[in-house]
């Protein structure tokens, strides 16, 4: 029988959507799933998201690493924010470490409680897709969007994966916003860094010198990383692990 796939738009609307998937893909494109992806690929034992400032001020007091940005920014008296380079620092190499960002922590910590969270991005498109095929489990995309609004950057990645779950015959989708962002992804794929030029958050990076950060995230499948929430960690899994 066949599984289903469908995408959410915005964390707001999360709840419209939570029931009956087993598998909760959250995508933050630009940054912080790239960022995750980047981090675990080049040797990050595990990072440990939260959703809050708070909380992650109560693990440096601990002596973690911790990471923090909000609106694009590294937040003062953190050691790193949100970008991929800063997770590829070797000085992270087999290092347990925190991250807190305006988006995408908020949306792992809101999908936790409805199904296993696995992270999504381009950056890991192709692993990612062909996993999940092998799964045989019904997956939501959840896009963490911009405060709560729709973005491109998300809805592109959430088209590209359910584009590809439903080509390989396995799966179906329903919902008017699977349609949506497949239609949209077709036509970002050939050059999704071209189509997101006018897209809010790439200005908003733009204007903060974060290009080189842009373009890391915005180039499909590099990464042959599938990370995973377990427990409280995001950790890579690994070839023979099985989550179910
Ligand atoms: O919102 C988030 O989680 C971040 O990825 C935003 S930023 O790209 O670091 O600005």
């Amino acid at each position: 029988m066949k599984k289903r796939v469908e995408v959410c738009l915005s964390p707001r609307d999360f709840d419209l959507y939570s029931e009956g998937f087993e598998i909760i893909v959250v995508i933050d494109v630009l940054r912080a799933t790239s960022a995750i992806c980047a981090g675990l690929a080049n040797g990050v034992k595990s990072i440990i998201p939260v959703d809050s400032i708070e909380k992650a001020l109560e693990y440096k007091n601990k002596g973690y690493l911790v990471g923090a940005e909000r609106k694009g920014q590294v937040v003062e008296g953190f050691d790193f924010g949100n970008s991929p380079y800063s997770f590829m620092d070797p000085k992270f190499k087999d290092k347990e470490i925190v991250l807190t960002t305006t988006n995408g922590t908020k949306a792992i910590e809101i999908s936790k409680y409805s199904g296993q969270v696995i992270i999504g991005s381009l950056v890991n498109l192709e692993a990612l897709t062909s996993w999940l095929i092998k799964q045989n489990k019904n997956v939501l995309c959840l896009c963490s969007g911009w405060q709560d609004k729709f973005n491109l950057e998300d809805s592109i990645c959430a088209g590209a994966i359910a584009d590809i779950l439903i080509f390989s015959g396995n799966f179906y989708s329903e919902e008017d916003s699977t349609i949506c962002v497949k239609q949209l992804y077709k036509e970002a794929k050939k050059s999704p860094f071209a189509f997101l030029k006018a897209s809010s958050h790439r200005r908003r990076l733009k204007k903060l010198n974060l290009n080189k950060d842009i373009k890391y995230c915005l180039t499909p499948n590099q990464l042959n990383v599938i990370p995973y929430l377990k427990k409280n960690e995001l950790v890579s899994l690994n070839e023979e692990e099985s989550l179910f």
